[in-house]
């Protein structure tokens, strides 16, 4: 439970998120005049339909999306990194951005998720109020709040039922007649009408004429009901109950990216959401379901109010366990919350939560780390059913990525650059220092090949996962090129994430290209398939730049010629890609050392991603340092991230980061408390998972394991090891082993 002793004045610092993974809100908890800020996670402006975004429908493509052609210019820009050394991004960007950005400041046609609109509640002034209470249960998923005034208890309750597709909100009292409230459907892309109970606005947004449907379904436990024009009022109620549904005509189908009319859904939904404690009911059991399969046990959890148990951390003191272990289940109540098995897109960098009709970077899907960032703690903190939206969202690229592969690459395969949107948008704009990233793609295919290693589906790898990676594999295959310095195949042009200069074969490039054939190679010859494409496989992994350089100051160098500048503190930390999200093997001595340089501070993101490095170097002591930097600096009362703005990636990578202090699996073995810091000395978790589909959990005293619990999901062996003691497993399936550890 997170909570509050005052009500939220601020959408981003102190609104409290609720989600089914497409319908969200944010939950103000005001006294007389409630706002739940409502979004839909389809509900994008751009695309087919919006000015230069050509017509919904056509197979024409819209511009600055996927048809690039640039005869010439790449092997211009090759031949000018081969001869000098590097270029200017600038001067890349002239040469090989879309210069429609430049004239607009966007790419026509490219969109930007939009808020649904806002419930709104105007409640009659009781008096005085007395014990405000506001909360966020993490298990159960409900925001909730109560008070009292008037000698009367009242109490509201919200949550996002994903089994029944709504989103609810409960007012009662502890008395009969004492609820009133005008309630209000706030929605600004059509008119509203009121009939029976029900506030419905239907509409186009008149960027891209998307069709949106917003219903209140308003009901009372006795006292009056009466409908106005434009709201509908209840007075002297026992309770009042609004349901919302809400749909749109997108769907994530290239090239039309358009389904059916949202209204029969909808008015399915609010016709099946009938009584509220059956709603209640099936909601929880859904939510608590998933959230539960993981327990974390640091101490008591904080006491305080949440805003104050954060301002008052330090994480010197005991009583900060328990906001840590709070803060990493929080970031798997809001990946439950933003993205479920049926969620029709993945978490973009607000999750599901927007406010503004321009939001920060669109609110899209950054995938020079962002992106990816969100998915990582999916798998381990178990919560497998979460990654489907972006497994989906990723087969979508394929096809528009095939143009872009063509068209701007002369290659075959498929690529996505560093922002995608909802309409498979895979060219680029020209900001010079963030529009270039063909890698991207290869990053996400890692995330397909994971679920297999989390999950052992060999149908799954045969069917999904191989032809992604081979489709990823041809486009790296044809766009490699032999290294003028020393005939090593390298990536050209290669540029590091939003840093420095465009060079060939920055340690990135080159490390994500590496994961990428090799983990295809392994892949193929389990399969047994494509035989003779092994062997370029094979030849092109013997010629490639691996990026793992030792530089002169003992750094990991982020570019192939030795250019790190050791003052340089720049967030993103590229080079160290194959630490993690990758599986190493790494200099380890120089991670650190570019780690110590770079610093333990950044953006909320930047300093996620150091725990997991620290966690990954086995230095428990100092990826909980980054844990509590990110706390104390980039974290908002309601906990979420903050870049600044808020930027749910943090919240992600961070659980991810914890979770990677407490167990690891990516060498072949089950490491259980790799990286456990001295200031979480005693505690216990269930139900995190190992690749090799393993649930695991841990008791540990004085900073040393003293039992360790597994669950194969399938017989086998399993190599555990914990501090000193490594020990072979027979596991059999769905049975639990303990182990003692002495
Ligand atoms: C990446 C980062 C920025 C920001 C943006 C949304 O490009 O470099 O810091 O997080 O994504």
């Amino acid at each position: 439970m997170i909570w509050y002793d005052e009500p939220a004045d601020d959408w981003e610092r102190h609104a409290l998120p609720i989600g089914n993974g497409t319908l969200g809100g944010m939950v103000f908890g005001r006294i007389r005049d409630e706002r739940v800020a409502l979004n839909h996670s389809t509900l994008w402006t751009g695309g087919p339909g919006s000015a230069g975004g050509g017509v919904a429908g056509s197979t024409g493509g819209y511009a600055g999306n996927w048809r690039e052609p640039r005869p010439g210019v790449l092997d211009q820009v090759r031949r000018t990194i081969a001869a000098e050394g590097s270029m200017e991004p600038g001067a890349v960007a002239r040469l090989l951005g879309n210069p429609a950005y430049a004239t607009t400041g966007s790419i026509p046609g490219f969109g930007a998720y939009q808020p649904l609109g806002d419930l709104l509640l105007v409640i009659p002034d009781a008096g005085p109020v007395s014990g405000y209470r506001r909360t966020l249960d993490l298990r159960q998923g409900i925001a909730g709040v109560s008070y009292v005034a008037d000698g009367v208890t009242f109490t509201r309750e919200c949550f996002a039922s994903n089994p029944a597709g709504v989103l609810v909100l409960r007012l009662a009292a502890d008395r009969p007649g004492r609820i009133s409230a005008t309630i209000r459907l706030a929605c600004p892309y059509g008119d509203i009408s009121i009939n029976d109970g029900k506030i419905v606005v239907r509409g186009v947004l008149p960027d891209n004429g998307l069709r949106v449907e917003a219903v209140a379904h308003v009901s009372a436990a006795g006292g009056i009901l009466s409908e106005e024009t434009d709201r509908i009022s209840v007075s002297d109620a026992d309770a009042v109950t609004v349901i919302v549904a809400a749909g749109t005509d997108y769907a994530l189908a290239f090239p039309t990216y358009r389904g059916p009319d949202p209204h029969e859904e909808v008015a399915k939904r609010i016709a099946a959401a009938h009584e509220h404690a059956d709603l209640r009911a099936e909601h929880v059991a859904d939510f608590a379901d998933r959230f539960d399969r993981v327990r974390l046990d640091l101490g008591p959890l904080p006491e305080a109010p949440t805003s104050q148990a954060l301002a008052t951390y330090t994480g010197e003191r005991p009583e900060d366990r328990g906001l840590e272990a709070l803060y990493f289940q929080y970031g798997r109540y809001l990946l439950i919350s933003s993205s479920r098995e049926n969620s029709p897109l993945p978490a973009n960098l607000q999750g599901i939560w927007n406010d503004s009709s321009s939001p920060p970077w669109d609110c899209d899907w950054h995938a020079n780390i962002n992106v990816q960032m969100n998915y990582w703690p999916a798998e381990v903190t178990n919560l497998a059913e979460s990654v489907a939206p972006l497994l989906r969202f990723i087969e979508s690229l394929r096809a528009p990525g095939r143009i872009t592969a063509r068209e701007m690459f002369g290659a075959p395969g498929w690529v996505v650059g560093p922002n995608t949107n909802a309409f498979g948008f895979t060219g680029v704009h020209d900001w010079p220092t963030s529009f270039w990233f063909p890698e991207a793609g290869a990053w996400l295919a890692r995330h397909a090949y994971e679920r297999y290693r989390f999950s052992g589906d060999e149908a799954y790898l045969r069917e999904h996962v191989y032809p992604l990676l081979k489709e990823t594999a041809e486009f790296w295959l044809a766009n490699l090129v032999a290294d003028a310095r020393d005939g090593a195949l390298v990536v050209s042009p290669s540029y590091s994430p939003e840093h420095g200069l465009f060079t060939a074969g920055a340690a990135m490039s080159q490390q994500i290209v590496a994961e990428l054939l090799s983990c295809t190679l392994a892949v193929a010859q389990q399969l047994r398939a494509d035989i003779v494409w092994q062997s370029s496989l094979a030849r092109a992994l013997g010629r490639l730049d691996r990026g793992l350089r030792v530089g002169s100051w003992g750094q990991l160098q982020e570019w192939k010629d030795d250019l790190d500048d050791p003052d340089d503190t720049h967030r993103h930390v590229s080079q160290l890609y194959a630490l993690y999200p990758g599986d190493g093997p790494v200099p380890a001595d120089a991670a650190r050392t570019t780690l110590d340089h770079r610093g333990d501070r950044g953006t909320g993101w930047s300093q996620a991603w150091k725990i997991n490095f620290w966690a990954r170097l086995l230095d428990g002591d100092r990826a909980h340092k980054l844990l509590s930097n990110q706390l104390q600096e980039s974290t908002l009362p309601n906990l979420l991230d903050t870049h600044p703005p808020f930027q749910i990636d943090g919240n992600f990578g961070a659980a991810a980061g914890i979770a990677e202090m407490l167990l690891q699996s990516h060498a072949g073995e089950i490491h259980v408390l790799p990286a456990l810091p001295a200031a979480w000395a005693d505690g216990s978790f269930d139900g995190l998972r190992a690749r090799g589909g393993h649930t695991v959990g841990a008791t540990w005293s004085g900073g040393r394991a003293t039992e360790v619990r597994i669950r194969a999901d399938r017989d086998g062996r399993a190599t555990v090891r914990a501090g000193d003691v490594v020990v072979h497993l027979d596991l059999r399936a769905g049975v639990e082993i303990r182990q003692n550890v002495r």
